[in-house]
């Protein structure tokens, strides 16, 4: 009689320990909201590699890096009409980076000694897109020129 109780207990124990279990897992309902995430997270990293020049002193300002990534930011915004300083810094040994070129521009080879800023200065005139380009035509970065507001 005595063990048939015990008994008894023990299954009720297992029972109610089994539905503690249970209650544990739901919240399976997280499924839209990967999704979204998983968008908006590809949009961000298209777009990381685009900058708009500040502006400093009446002029905009661009600083360039070529690099181990090639040219960042790859995409950078300037406005018509305002003298442009544009700082471009080498930060890698590579003979495919040691000059730059904005030939739509004017702007003719240009050497880039290692870790050394080398400033370009030239004032954009119209609005369009002008591709910065290594000495050999090879690594290429764009210029997105937007008419003066
Ligand atoms: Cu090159």
């Amino acid at each position: 009689m005595n063990m048939r109780i015990t008994g008894l207990v023990l299954f009720l124990v297992l029972l109610v320990a089994a539905c503690g279990g249970a209650e544990q897992q739901p919240e399976p309902a997280a499924t839209d909201h990967t999704d979204e995430d998983g968008h908006s997270g590809h949009n961000e990293t298209a777009e990381s590699t685009r900058t708009v020049a500040t502006i400093q002193d009446g002029m905009q300002v661009i600083e360039l890096e070529a690099g181990a990534n090639g040219y960042v930011p790859g995409t950078i915004e300037l406005q018509a009409g305002i003298p442009t300083r544009f700082i471009v810094t080498r930060t890698v040994e590579s003979a495919c980076l040691e000059q730059i070129q904005i030939p739509d521009l004017g702007i003719a080879v240009t050497d880039l000694p290692l870790g050394e800023p080398v400033t370009i200065e030239f004032e954009p005139t119209e609005a369009g897109s002008f591709q910065f380009i290594c000495g050999m035509n090879m690594q290429h970065g764009t210029l997105v020129v937007k008419r003066e507001a």
